[in-house]
């Protein structure tokens, strides 16, 4: 018992806990790594509109192009999404998604990427007003695989010039987000081979559902990221996914900082995760 006691504080004392395997990632974004720096290359972020056949109504995404992007060549594709009281501006005006990602290609720690920033509530109203957690909002968020995989990935992939192999793509996503793309992620191998997590939410499918189908998702995979802030109180539900990852000897990366359930946090989760993907990491070098 008092050595269990010793364990488990001399183990609190070992923070934060980051399982990066096989890439030097900074761990600490340097000062200023989301603010907008004047004299470098910038990328562009757009507001577009696509058809969605799952809705029947027009819907808005934002669409960020890297420093220089050009048609001549071909890029990997990030599919970020929101948390349950935003929409497809909320990495743009709260995460500072567009300084993030230039001052990283400014460093050169970048794969060329598109990063794609939909709504990710499929619903005919899809405004963040009123309750969030009304009962068609949640489901929505199920509702937005539909549209992600029959209206807004064959509308990226016929408007911008884009790789094709399932290597090629990543999803990720904050609170709500988080749990969809853990949802979609491991449920369309054939479309995702990098999955982020930052503090999922309830709407995160059991492990035993997420992960139904074990041995095609660790053949498949190339990152799974899940991370949450030791504060927030929605830990739970990551601390679950991770616990049955270990149990099951499934690799994954798994970063628990101090921080709660806010943009400090996400913001350096994806810092470190863009860092990542796109760049040759087999899931089966990894221990959890
Ligand atoms: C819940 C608590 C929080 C829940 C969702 C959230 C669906 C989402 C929070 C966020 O996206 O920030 O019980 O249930």
């Amino acid at each position: 018992m008092v050595k269990k006691v010793l364990r488990r504080f001399l183990k609190s004392l070992i923070a934060p806990t980051l399982i990066i395997p096989s890439l030097s990632v900074s761990e600490i974004p340097p000062e200023g790594f989301d603010q907008y720096i004047k004299n470098i290359n910038h990328g562009e972020a757009k507001e577009l509109e696509y058809h969605s056949s799952t809705t029947g109504v027009k819907r808005k995404v934002m669409v960020y192009t890297p420093p220089g992007y050009s048609k001549s060549n071909k890029y990997n594709v990030l599919y970020l999404f929101h948390g349950i009281g935003g929409d497809h501006l909320e990495w743009h005006r709260g995460g500072d998604v567009v300084n993030i990602l230039d001052n990283l290609y400014k460093e050169n720690k970048l794969e060329p990427m598109i990063v794609v920033m939909p709504n990710g509530r499929a619903m005919e109203d899809d405004r963040a007003v009123g309750d969030f957690f009304a009962s068609d909002k949640v489901a929505a968020f199920d509702n937005f695989q539909n549209d992600l995989i029959n209206d807004l990935i064959p509308f990226i992939k016929s408007n911008y010039s884009i790789l094709t192999n399932r290597e090629n793509f990543a999803i990720a996503g904050l609170s709500m987000g988080g749990g969809q793309a853990l949802n979609f992620g491991l449920k369309y191998l054939d479309c995702f081979a990098y999955i982020g997590a930052f503090s999922p939410a309830p709407n995160t499918n059991s492990p035993s559902v997420l992960f139904a189908n074990q041995e095609e998702i660790t053949s498949n995979l190339k990152t799974l990221w899940i991370s949450c802030g030791d504060k927030d109180e929605l830990l739970y539900v990551s601390k679950g996914v991770h616990d049955y990852c270990v149990q099951r000897r499934i690799a994954h990366t798994w970063y628990l900082n101090s921080g709660g359930h806010d943009f400090d946090f996400w913001k350096d989760s994806l810092y470190k995760f863009l860092q990542v993907i796109f760049k040759s990491t087999p899931m089966s070098t990894k221990k959890p």
